[in-house]
């Protein structure tokens, strides 16, 4: 499991950083996993496609996209027919390209629908490192749309320094404040734009420890609040009535030398309620999370199909 372990170990300690990150590193390290194989019958190879994703899933458990995607691939091997050990590989090989296309049309739509949604002006909010909402600002600048961003520095890994070094990378205009000045900063904000790790059956979204409190700040402010989101972070789960579960890190990452008996929690994630969201940026444009799993169902309906009853 040489392969597996060492992505799963590059996603514990965030080398590899984000819902997406986390999703495409799992994907890849079971395809490189499987094509090592020296499994002899169907039985032993898929006994040890189970062992790589229950080694990928407890790498960080608020990982929905990753658990779906490793699904999808284990999905359609155990549909088909197939004999030889070297069948399956190129049937997994198959589905893991399948699947990266679907992935890389529901961001090129996320792109472009978000990008509409930022206006000449604007003064955008966004907090964390995500992928999702980075393309988006990327496609806002190069339609030609002046806007700035704010961002926080996202404790306690500063996560945040590189979405700063991304923006002034592509040349977009911002400004970094710590997390606790975000309700200071709000009422000069246009909108608010973040990533998310997971979305509940309820449609709430689960994103970056500090994102429910800056949707308070813009509610309270009557500031849009959006997550920009591929419905590949769909948690079936959550249908069966099992909440997200929410990870919790070292206390380590919080304060590394601190007085002895303190007690310091560090959890990574919070939950954001949908009534505080304002739309969900998605690969069927923007909705209201009130409508998840009808949009789930319509796009994607063997993520429904991975759930544990
Ligand atoms: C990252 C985070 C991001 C989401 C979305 O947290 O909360 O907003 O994962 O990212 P961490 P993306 O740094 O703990 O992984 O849009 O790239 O999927």
């Amino acid at each position: 499991m040489e392969r597996v372990i060492e992505a799963a170990e590059r996603i514990r300690r965030l080398e590899v950083q984000g819902a997406t990150g986390v999703a495409l590193t799992a994907l890849r390290a079971i395809v490189e996993q499987l094509e090592m194989s020296m499994a002899r019958d169907r039985a032993s190879a898929l006994q040890e496609l189970d062992e790589a994703s229950r080694i990928l899933f407890s790498a960080r458990e608020t990982e929905p996209f990753m658990r779906n995607a490793v699904r999808f691939l284990k999905l359609k091997a155990e549909e088909a027919e197939w004999e030889r050990v070297e069948e399956l590989k190129a049937l997994v090989r198959g589905a893991s390209q399948e699947l990266l296309e679907t992935f890389r049309e529901a961001r090129r739509r996320i792109a472009e629908v978000g990008s509409r949604r930022i206006l000449n002006g604007d003064i955008i909010l966004t907090h964390c490192h995500s992928s999702t909402v980075m393309v988006i600002l990327k496609n806002a600048k190069e339609r030609g749309t002046d806007f700035k961003v704010v961002l926080t520095e996202t404790r306690p890994l500063y996560q945040g320094r590189r979405t700063a070094r991304e923006l002034s990378e592509a040349g977009i205009g911002a400004t970094m404040i710590v997390d606790s000045a975000v309700r200071s900063f709000m009422r000069g904000i246009s909108k608010v734009l973040v990533g998310a790790d997971a979305i509940t059956s309820e449609g709430n979204v689960i994103n970056k420890v500090g994102t429910s409190l800056i949707a308070l700040a813009a509610q309270e402010a009557r500031v849009p609040f959006y997550v920009a989101s591929e419905l590949l972070k769909f948690d079936p789960q959550t249908i069966h009535g099992d909440y997200e579960a929410i990870e919790e890190r070292s206390p380590q990452e919080v304060w590394a030398d601190p007085p002895e008996g303190l007690m310091i929690r560090n959890p990574a994630f919070d939950v954001t309620r949908r009534d505080y969201i304002h739309g969900l940026i998605c690969e069927e444009g923007v909705i209201s999370p009130h409508i998840i799993l009808e949009a789930v169902l319509r796009r994607y309906p063997w993520i429904l199909k991975g759930a544990q009853v």
